[in-house]
């Protein structure tokens, strides 16, 4: 399909980042005029919520939950309401600017091209991280133990820079998927894998967040190991 009929959606959820959304959504507008705005904030205690409603238009809707219900659940929102509002085309991504919106077209042109599952990533040749100290090797490591443990041939598992086709989306069973944790973005590489989609990698400059505090709790890394070996197990012993 033709990137410039496709009906496109661009999602990012917020939780505290009144530094970030102003910038971030004129980049999108920028970037795709043709693109409507999802956000889901959190009820954000630091004036995000009263920006992006100075904001809001036909074109961006914004959803605001009582309380911080996780970044997982936010994302499987957004594939819903993509699916329930038929778009041809979502796009996920970080509401913090770590990721650049002039890369969204590019992302999309993937999906255009035949892809169901664009990853934006920063380990494929040609993408880059910013992070450094012991955050940089912890992301590289980890993304090399996923592509060797599942024999996925991809480089990023883990950043939240996606382009989906919803259509091949609805194939998906949302229901057993545990959105708890920030490897919801790795369960969802191997549940379309399993699912058959077609892959295709975007390298990025992922930047350190623009401004406010990071979100993800310390111990969250030890989540993530568990449930990569969780994942081996599903993709071992089970189907889609
Ligand atoms: N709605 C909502 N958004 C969240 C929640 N947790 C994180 N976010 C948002 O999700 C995005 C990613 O979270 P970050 O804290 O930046 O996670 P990260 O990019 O892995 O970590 P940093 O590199 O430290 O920024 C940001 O836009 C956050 O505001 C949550 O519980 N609810
Ligand atoms: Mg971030």
């Amino acid at each position: 399909m033709m990137s410039s009929t496709m009906k496109k959606l661009i999602f990012f959820a917020t939780y505290n980042e009144a530094g970030n959304v102003a910038s971030l959504i004129q980049g999108i507008r920028k970037a795709e005029q043709n693109a409507d705005i999802l956000i889901v904030d959190d009820s954000s205690t630091d004036g995000t919520l009263e920006i992006l409603e100075g904001m809001k238009s036909e074109a961006l809707t914004l959803i605001v939950r009582p309380s911080k219900s996780g970044l997982g659940s936010a994302h499987l929102l957004a594939f819903k309401y993509a699916i329930d509002h038929s778009y041809d085309v979502l796009v996920t991504m970080d509401g913090d600017l770590s990721h650049d919106p002039a890369d969204i077209p590019r992302l999309i042109s993937g999906v255009g091209d035949g892809s169901d599952f664009v990853i934006g990533s920063r380990y494929a040749p040609g993408g880059a991280c910013d992070y450094t100290g012991y955050r940089k090797y912890l992301s590289l490591l980890g993304n090399f133990v996923a592509r060797q443990l599942l024999g996925i041939n991809l480089h990023e598992f883990t950043t939240s820079l996606r382009a989906f086709k919803v259509k091949s989306l609805e194939k998906i069973d949302f229901s057993t998927i545990d959105v708890s944790g920030y490897s919801f973005f790795l369960t969802m590489v191997v549940r379309a894998h399993l699912a058959k989609f077609k892959f295709a990698e975007i390298p990025i400059h992922f930047h350190e967040r623009n401004s406010g505090a990071s979100k993800i709790p310390p111990l969250e890394i030890i989540r993530a190991v568990k449930q990569l070996f969780y994942l081996l197990y599903v993709k071992r012993f089970k189907a889609a």
